[in-house]
């Protein structure tokens, strides 16, 4: 039983990898081995991407280094392709849980032929009908008022779905934030908010966000339960977005989740955070030993499944020929031809930009792609 509102995140397995009192061992080694194989891949996905970034083949990217107990808990929690999931620009650990592949989030960061959305979207904004994870927007807590709408549709029609809807720290400050809380508790809707809370908004430590002492506290001012787990205990996490999914499912209306973690890495490409740091290294070293993925390894190596050198040699070496497939192919497949830009966007093309696009035509003609 999860309780609402402690005063400590609920925690599986301690810092040092050990089994909290109380707790059994719920997952078989096979589980436990995908949990850790899943969050490494999150974790050398970021290093791959960074470095694509650095070489000019890609224009943005948001690291999740530090946050891949979180984002990997989330997606495990849920039901991929069954539960909806509107997730925000740093969820790639979330999207890759959920099952989008490689390829797809890559080609989207590319703005490929191969990519689902043609380009048409800001890069690093992946999304995919098939996993039921929206393509996201960059404005902050944009993305909740649409999700509470899903969320009420599914009740009205009386599907067994839940709407996920997940945000930053950040989030909980802007006007659409309490919009969607509101109605969604006013509505009974079967949506499960989850922040990831990551400590920094870019510069603005979470201290500067709110005054309130934390942010599931929140929850109460408009009658829903609020919860807290710690986010770097990939176990917990799975564990409380199980539990309170059920239990949304079993009618208990919206319920928010707080999952205490860290941004180990920068902002995005956008922020000088090593150069002018807004943040002591000791603090951000201070987080780096609190590291999620080496706590389940510790708690792994506790039940006897030690990760050799080896062994995670090889998997971070598969991982990285995986990412470097994915990216070599979306390269091969070219940009899209900007002729298709308006290609079913609307049913009926608005005039102004039938004649924005015919002026085009008539600049660049019928010849190559300009
Ligand atoms: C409405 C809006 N205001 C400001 C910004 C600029 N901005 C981009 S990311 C960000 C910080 C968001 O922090 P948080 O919600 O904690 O998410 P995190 O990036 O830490 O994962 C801000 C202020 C924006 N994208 N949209
Ligand atoms: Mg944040």
């Amino acid at each position: 039983m999860l309780e609402a509102f402690p005063l400590m995140p609920d925690q599986i397995v301690s810092e040092d990898g050990q089994l909290q009192p109380g707790e059994t061992v719920t997952h078989t080694p096979a589980e436990l081995r995908a949990l850790w194989e899943q969050m490494t891949l999150v974790r050398e996905f970021d290093r791959k991407l960074v470095t694509l970034l650095r070489q000019g083949r890609t224009t943005f990217y948001a690291q999740a280094s530090g946050m891949e107990a979180t984002q990997v808990g989330i997606a495990t929690g849920l039901r991929p392709g069954h539960d909806w999931v509107w997730g925000y620009y740093r969820d790639q650990g979330v999207a890759l849980g959920l099952g989008m592949t490689l390829h797809e989030i890559v080609s989207q960061m590319l703005g490929s032929n191969s990519d689902l959305n043609k380009g048409r979207q800001m890069p690093h904004h992946a999304g995919s009908a098939r996993c039921r994870f929206v393509s996201g927007s960059s404005s902050i807590a944009s993305q909740l008022p649409p999700a509470v709408g899903m969320a009420m549709a599914q009740a009205y029609l009386g599907l067994d779905e839940v709407t996920v809807v997940t945000f930053g720290d950040g989030a909980t400050s802007e006007g659409d934030w309490h919009a969607a809380l509101n109605m969604a508790a006013v509505q009974g809707a079967p949506c499960l908010f989850i922040c990831e809370n990551n400590q920094w908004a870019i510069s603005t430590p979470v201290t500067r966000q709110t005054r309130a002492e934390s942010i599931h506290i929140k929850a109460r001012a408009y009658g829903m339960p609020g919860y807290f787990v710690d986010g770097n205990d990939v176990l917990a996490v799975q564990r409380a977005v199980r539990t309170l999914a059920d239990g949304i499912r079993a009618g208990s209306g919206p319920v928010l989740l707080e999952c205490l973690t860290y941004r180990v890495g920068s902002h995005s490409n956008a922020d000088a955070d090593a150069e002018k740091s807004y943040r002591t290294r000791d603090e951000v070293n201070a987080w780096t030993s609190r590291d999620p993925i080496e706590r389940l390894e510790r708690f792994m190596a506790r039940q006897g499944q030690e990760i050799g050198a080896q062994d995670r040699a090889q998997v971070v070496a598969r991982i990285h020929r995986d990412v470097e497939d994915a990216v070599a192919r979306a390269e091969a497949s070219g940009q899209p031809d900007w002729r298709t830009m308006l290609e079913d966007v609307y049913a009926d093309t608005p005039s102004h930009l039938r004649h924005a696009y015919e002026d085009l035509r008539q600049e660049y003609g019928s010849g190559g792609t300009k």
